[in-house]
């Protein structure tokens, strides 16, 4: 709990759109008349329809409905590129850094329009039109902005898995939103190492429903040898190399789906996140502007994947909408040195930065060495994301790679957000190492305790937000009733963010973390149960219990308690063997970092497993369990105790 706060710098507020004051009037004005903020701030995309409603959403039970700018009509790919030809068409839209140092190109916005139409073009030969489902199982290459683009100027709807996920996942993910084509690469190349997409993608398939995945498009990336099917298999050059490069935009209504993102949740398999056209964009937009303080001619650089929502909203859609030069990198911070980032910094006169905690703390442990060897002066914005970035980690970011010069932004938000929802603007506020500080505009951040009673000023409590903001989700694909349940049915007439925070007395928040049962592993959001059912699935095991602990690097680690089969003795061999079952059914992300054996869990009499319980002896923290007296068998407590796994 820091205490430290550090002014806004004149040079920050100077060059900055926003300052406190504007800052101030603009939140007022945005949560006073929601509806005429957004009408003018609607008008920062084109559309081919303009809108003459804008807000028209609904928290109420049994009713919940989120509609913003519904009668206009435009098109995603027209805003982040055509838009720009006239006046940018030869500035730089994408620069691409290769996982090799010696790799790396520039994109012009007339390029990427050419890139991106020939790459409709491909998936229009395919039957690809207007509200169809495509996956997206790409590494960090050009092509995977493409394919976004592509699909959203054809108004089809792309769902992109995580490069790192199992073949196993990205099957049920297919399945879930029904994609007839899917489009991958031969190898990803990450650190130096090879990751064999197309031939997870052959597996995934085998596990789909029987015929769904017509088409396969294959970009090369390494020119590996994979197998091809014939007639479903293409390679991505080939097929281009039929089609031209003009393919007009198809324009669809604001409430159109652009894409669905799965992410976990407290309970069950991954959810699927519709984001949808107009009022996404309008909110990645302005936030990527105003929270980053972007001016033309700025050089960012967001190093999330475009498997989560952070590469979604902050490295392609906000950023080209804007008419940026957005960096996209394919490799790790630390390769082939401890220095990559910030030789990519000076590289590429990067301006603003954007990573997670995870990434910094990792780079922390290499020491100053590596960051002091590069010069970095062309850093004027940090940004952090995905999970609490704790104070240390954050005056490191400020102190060593910013040198006090550079303002940081703790950008606090979720998938289902679509974007920012708490930061700091770097001309406006002032900063508390630790803290997301204050509201973006039309956010209405409310605290509740957990009978769900709104506390007032200083607090601390569970985040929810009050009324509805443009960038939100609109549904869980294909079930609206589980988007309710979720979100909705926690805290009457709020949205429930799933996350605790503390208030202070300038109104700042401070998130705490998870409240429910997600664990954030290195910024990557996992559910416990998913973990837990791919475990029990495992044959010697019979029960499984995981909660996250604290973890130095990752932020939190992922601690699994199983019970086995009777008469079965787990041993180092048996852990690694659940180890690597759960990276093969899940992915790496995954893996269980402690494995305790355990021959009981605590549970209720009811026999609802008490989880507080594991996750204070997975902290190490067991002198203080709280009561135990609903316990069914107290005694298991005691043998968890001795063999517990993290001794801090
Ligand atoms: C964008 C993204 C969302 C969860 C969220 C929270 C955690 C994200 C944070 C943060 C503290 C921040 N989180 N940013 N916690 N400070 N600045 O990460 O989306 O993958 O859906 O994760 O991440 O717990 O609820 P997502």
């Amino acid at each position: 709990m820091s205490e430290k706060v550090i002014d806004v710098q004149d040079a920050w507020r100077e060059r900055a759109l926003i300052d406190d004051a504007k800052y101030k009037d603009m939140y007022t004005a945005s949560v006073s008349d929601p509806d005429a903020f957004w009408a003018e701030h609607g008008k920062r995309i084109d559309w081919s329809t303009p809108f003459t409603k804008v807000k028209n959403t609904s928290f109420a039970p049994g009713n919940i409905s989120i509609k913003w700018f519904e009668d206009g009509k435009t098109n995603v790919a027209l805003n982040c590129i055509d838009r720009h030809l006239e006046t940018r068409g030869d500035q730089t839209a994408i620069i691409w850094e290769g996982d090799d140092p010696n790799e790396s190109k520039h994109i012009t916005y007339r390029q990427l329009h050419a890139e991106v139409c020939r790459m409709a073009n491909v998936l229009r030969n395919r039957g690809v039109g207007k509200g169809d489902r495509v996956t997206l199982y790409l590494p960090m290459i050009p092509e995977a902005a493409y394919a976004m683009l592509a699909c959203a100027r054809l108004g089809a709807i792309h769902a992109i898995v995580f490069g790192g996920f199992s073949p196993d996942s990205l099957a049920s993910r297919i399945n879930g939103c029904g994609s007839k084509v899917v489009i991958t690469a031969d190898e990803g190349l990450r650190g130096g190492r090879k990751v064999p997409l197309k031939a997870n993608v052959d597996e995934a398939i085998k596990r789909v429903e029987k015929d769904l995945v017509e088409h396969v498009i294959v970009v090369q990336r390494t020119g590996g040898n994979v197998a091809m099917e014939p007639g479903r298999d293409v390679y991505y050059h080939e097929a281009a190399e039929q089609v031209t490069d003009d393919c007009p935009a198809e324009a669809v209504d604001a409430e159109h789906p652009l894409f669905i993102l799965y992410t976990s949740g407290s309970t069950g398999q991954p959810k699927g996140v519709v984001h949808t056209t107009g009022g996404y964009l309008v909110y990645a937009s302005m936030t990527h502007q105003y929270v980053f303080d972007y001016h033309d001619g700025d050089v960012y650089w967001c190093t999330a994947d475009v498997g989560w929502v952070t590469g979604h909203s902050y490295i392609v859609y906000g950023p080209l909408a804007n008419g940026a030069t957005t960096l996209m990198f394919e490799g790790i911070p630390t390769y082939p040195s401890n220095s990559r980032f910030w030789e990519v910094v000076d590289k590429h006169n990067v301006n603003i930065f954007y990573t997670a905690p995870t990434a910094i703390r990792s780079l922390m442990g290499g020491g100053e060495g590596p960051v002091k060897k590069t010069s970095r002066k062309s850093l004027r914005v940090l940004g952090s994301v995905g999970e609490p970035i704790n104070p240390e980690a954050w005056e490191w970011y400020y102190n060593v790679v910013g040198e006090q010069r550079c303002s940081i932004v703790d950008t606090w938000w979720q998938t289902e957000t679509g974007g920012i929802l708490i930061t700091p603007l770097p001309g406006a506020t002032k900063l508390k190492p630790g803290s997301a500080t204050r509201p973006f505009f039309g956010v209405q951040p409310v605290m509740v305790d957990a009978e769900g009673k709104e506390l007032e000023g200083k607090c601390e409590g569970n985040l929810c937000i009050k009324d509805s903001w443009p960038g939100q989700m609109r549904t869980v694909y294909g079930d609206h009733e589980r988007f309710e349940q979720t979100y909705f049915s926690t805290y009457k007439n709020l949205y429930f963010t799933g996350d605790g925070a503390r208030r202070d007395d300038d109104g700042y928040y401070w998130i705490t973390g998870r409240v429910d049962d997600v664990i954030n592993v290195s910024g990557h959001r996992m559910g416990t149960a998913e973990v837990e059912s791919s475990l029990v699935a495992h044959p010697k095991v019979s029960e499984a219990a995981v909660v996250g602990y604290p973890h130095n690097v990752k932020g939190q680690g992922i601690y699994a308690y199983v019970t086995l089969n009777e008469g079965l003795e787990g041993d180092d061999t048996l852990r690694k063997e659940l180890v690597t079952w759960v990276r093969k059914d899940i992915g790496p992300i995954a893996s269980p970092d402690l494995i305790q054996f355990a021959p009981g869990l605590p549970k209720t009499r009811s026999g609802k497993i008490m989880r507080r319980i594991l996750r204070k002896i997975a902290e190490d923290d067991f002198g203080s369990l709280g009561d135990t007296s609903t316990l069914a068998e107290p005694a298991v407590v005691d043998d968890l105790i001795e063999n517990r796994q993290n001794r801090a």
